[in-house]
């Protein structure tokens, strides 16, 4: 083991054994592999760098259509904020996710989870939020639950139908939680579509008081609750998530000093999204040192849509976690294997290579696991072992 690479949990000369169900029974140096593994088959990987699975914890890569449109609007001038408010934006994608059949949805994610299955992703979540009625939300996740079916990729769903208030209920965004995002709830759950319930917590979007009534509902169907928090501004989201216990916040850049507080001490993931402050031209990084010094800790996702990061590359999100937010290369890994798992509630599962978890492997063409966080837009993914793969040992 080089000393440099320590910290990221290197094994040199390490064997892996995988069960007949799919789980790590060992995962270490093939000098300590049990002498029960010995006669199973067994193939190598070549001296490759093998990590778990990657995991993508905050997509929303089923939606209609896309918003080329808006970007160049911004490009012209137009804020966010000012595309939003002008009934572009979420609202947009909303009327073409209206308009696509399940089937359609299905299609048009597949290009987008197949780009990402490319780069070693095992598991992603997938997040409702631009149907906003109820049956174009259930559509929605529907639809999640298919690619994972479809592909061999793990599928986590988010009933995110506070994400946006539609226009036919402008300026009645309690009608809209009264008559849509709380009952469509219920009806998602009973339906086995809803893994979390999660909010946008924004000016343009929901008040820390109404998500106290969907994350108060989601509580009563004992779902666990995240939040897209302090993205454009100090609202208190992350301090509100946390006190219900949730996996994570994200987005974060407006996270002051309580939030980070009250973070650290309920446990809540800090997911941060490099794509949409990158897509944003945001200036305001999240409070990576302040996060760090009190241990809350930090996963990396995509944020996938069609709006602020229609991007498809977990890679390009670790290295724009480097370079744009100061993480280390190290964190950047941890933040789409242990944390990210974490963020989901799968890391008793998922994000390590440990014995007893899920063996979902990523082999990498690399020398040192840097080279991954380092390349622009290279993609040294040798192999992909994901769940539904036939056990064996490999080394
Ligand atoms: N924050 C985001 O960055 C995305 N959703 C959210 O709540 C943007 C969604 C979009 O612009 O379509
Ligand atoms: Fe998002």
């Amino acid at each position: 083991m080089c000393a440099g690479e320590a910290e990221y949990g290197l094994v040199e000369d390490a064997a892996l054994a995988v069960g007949a169900d799919g789980r790590i029974l060992h995962a270490g140096p093939a000098a300590t592999l049990p002498a029960a593994c010995s006669g199973w088959p067994k193939r190598s990987l070549g001296g490759r760098l093998v990590t778990p699975g990657l995991i993508d914890c905050h997509t929303h890569v089923v939606h209609g259509g896309n918003r080329a449109n808006e970007f160049e609007l911004r490009l012209k001038g137009a804020s966010y904020e000012e595309v939003a408010r002008a009934g572009g934006g979420i609202v947009s994608t909303v009327a073409a996710t209206r308009a696509a059949s399940e089937d359609d949805l299905v299609a048009s994610a597949l290009p987008r989870l197949d780009a990402l299955i490319r780069e070693g992703v095992t598991t992603i979540e997938i997040k409702s939020g631009y149907g906003l009625t109820v049956d174009d939300e259930i559509r929605m996740l529907s639809a999640a639950r298919r690619l994972g079916r479809e592909r061999n990729i793990r599928v986590v769903t988010s009933w995110l139908a506070a994400h946006a208030v539609p226009a036919e209920y402008k300026g009645r965004s309690q009608a809209y939680l009264d008559e849509v995002a709380l009952p469509g709830l219920d009806k998602a759950h009973a339906a086995g579509l809803v893994d979390a319930v999660d909010g946008f917590c924004e000016g343009i979007a929901f008040s820390p008081q109404e998500m106290v009534q969907v994350f108060d509902r989601a509580k009563a169907l004992g779902l666990p609750v995240k939040l897209h928090a302090e993205q454009l501004s100090d609202l208190g989201g992350a301090r509100l998530a946390a006190s219900y216990g949730a996996l994570s916040a994200d987005h974060l850049e407006y996270l002051g000093q309580d939030g980070v507080d009250a973070m650290a001490a309920a446990g809540t993931v800090a997911v941060l999204l490099p794509g949409a402050f990158y897509t944003l031209r945001e200036t305001q990084a999240p409070p990576v040192a302040a996060l760090r010094a009190a241990g809350v800790p930090i996963a990396l996702a995509t944020d996938c849509n069609p709006g602020s990061s229609p991007m498809t590359s977990l890679l390009l999100t670790l290295n724009m976690g480097a370079t744009l937010f100061r993480l280390t290369p190290e964190e950047c890994l941890a933040g789409v294997t242990r944390e990210a798992a974490r963020a989901l509630g799968l890391a008793a599962d998922l994000g390590t290579l440990e014995d007893g978890k899920i063996a979902d492997l990523a082999v990498w063409d690399v020398a040192t696991p840097a080279e991954l966080t380092y390349r622009i837009g290279f993609n040294p993914l040798f192999e992909r072992i994901a769940p539904k793969s036939s056990p064996g040992t490999a080394q």
